[in-house]
């Protein structure tokens, strides 16, 4: 039996529009039983000749540089939002007026401003949404927030995270649109801070009370990336902050991109009154686990290769037992995740309710760096609700 068509229009196609690119290509071909068949319809942009080139490339049927009229289009049921940060609210609005499902990169937004207005108008028009939070779908980290979920590692009181890369270490590397508040709001800070409190949210099921931050922007000009003059840097190269979380557990997250030598060094480590996790994105598949629970002789972290088709989530939908999976899969997961929400509708993780949770603690963080004071991370009660932990698979893989 032929399964309904879904037809999509990317907006943007540089790294996260080639990643996305992939798994609107491979979503169909590993998971027979995802309940639509995906078509990666139109790839809208600016310049028609580079366009062409990467619809070519990345497997679009047409190209547009007019956004209006594919929104006015009837056949496109999802818009996906990969563009700079500072489009994503203007392009979802847009689409979410025009009746289309939005799919938007992290972070959602500029600020919990924008990304309340977002949330709010997805729910009024009572659509799903997607924020592309890949990291969640990688099995060993979905496996992580099932363990905890199931308390294997009891009371959390402890998380530690690092995400450090160095492209930005030679003060002569061109200025992008990451590197200006107009374009980014952040630097590292909404880039990759994002992901960790992300995961933090995830993993633990736990929300971030107050926090207290240290930033810091090294190089503060920057060749222009057109060659045209000099760009005055106003974002962090690095942001620490520590979180007090809201069962009383402590935090300290580090984003970065002049960490010499690391190049997507994405850590997270979570201590409980029973065990410990670290997942690892270097070596995503696996999982480091310790359990008080074993006998003391045998005490000490494991490393578990969560690649067993039968136990861990969508190991079993590419390749037969240990051989592994990388970063591009994930986004494939997430994707798959969402198709299975859309036609359940159950509720899709994480939804633009967590992009608003998400914003809270960036802004509170930022707001930190600036007075060097301790923030209350300012909830909003209106999506506090829909971005409480599910404590329900979202789809048969993600085993929460
Ligand atoms: C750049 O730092 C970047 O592409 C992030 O924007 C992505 O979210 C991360 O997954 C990889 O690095």
């Amino acid at each position: 039996m032929s399964k309904p068509v879904l037809n999509v229009a990317l907006v943007g196609y540089a790294f996260m529009g080639r990643a996305h690119s992939n798994a609107y290509r491979q979503v169909n071909r590993f998971f027979p039983d995802c309940p639509y068949q995906v078509v990666p319809k139109v790839l809208v942009g600016r310049s028609e000749g580079p366009l062409r080139e990467a619809a070519e490339q990345l497997g679009w049927e047409e190209t547009s540089t007019d956004l209006d009229a594919v929104l006015a289009r009837k056949d496109i049921d999802i818009i996906d939002v990969a563009t700079p940060n500072d489009s994503h609210f203007d392009l979802t609005i847009k689409a979410l007026n025009a009746g289309k499902i939005v799919l938007t990169e992290k972070p959602l937004a500029m600020d919990s401003a924008q990304a309340r207005e977002m949330a709010a108008l997805a729910a009024k028009k009572k659509v799903p949404s997607l924020i592309w939070h890949n990291y969640r779908r990688a099995p060993a980290a979905s496996t992580a927030a099932a363990l905890v979920r199931d308390g294997k590692l009891g009371e959390i009181r402890q998380v530690r995270g690092v995400y450090l890369q160095d492209w930005l270490s030679d003060p002569k590397s061109p200025a992008t649109w990451r590197m200006t508040a107009k374009t980014c709001g952040s630097g590292a800070h909404g880039d990759l801070n994002a992901h960790l409190i992300d995961m933090t949210r995830f993993i633990t099921g736990l929300e971030f009370a107050e926090v207290t931050s240290l930033a810091e922007t090294f190089t503060k000009k920057r060749p222009n990336a057109n060659g045209k003059g000099i760009i005055n840097v106003d974002v962090d190269d690095a942001f620490l902050f520590l979180a007090r979380l809201s069962n009383g557990a402590v935090a300290s997250y580090e984003a970065t991109r002049v960490a010499a030598g690391r190049k997507n060094y994405n850590r997270i480590e979570v201590n409980g009154t029973k065990g410990s996790l670290v997942w690892n994105f270097e070596r995503m598949n696996e999982l480091e686990f310790f359990s008080f629970e074993d006998e003391p002789r045998a005490q000490g972290f494991r490393t578990i290769m969560c690649m067993n088709g039968a136990a861990h989530p969508y190991a079993g939908n590419y390749w037969p037992d240990g051989h592994i999976i990388g970063y591009e899969h994930t986004f494939t997961n997430a994707l798959y995740d969402f198709l299975v929400c859309l036609k359940t509708k159950k509720p899709y993780r994480p939804d633009f309710a967590d992009g608003v949770a998400n914003q809270e603690v960036l802004d509170a963080s930022l707001e930190s760096s600036k007075t060097r004071q301790w923030v209350k991370v300012a909830r909003s009660q209106k999506f506090a609700k829909a971005a409480e932990p599910l404590r329900v698979a979202a789809s048969k893989n993600a085993g929460l």
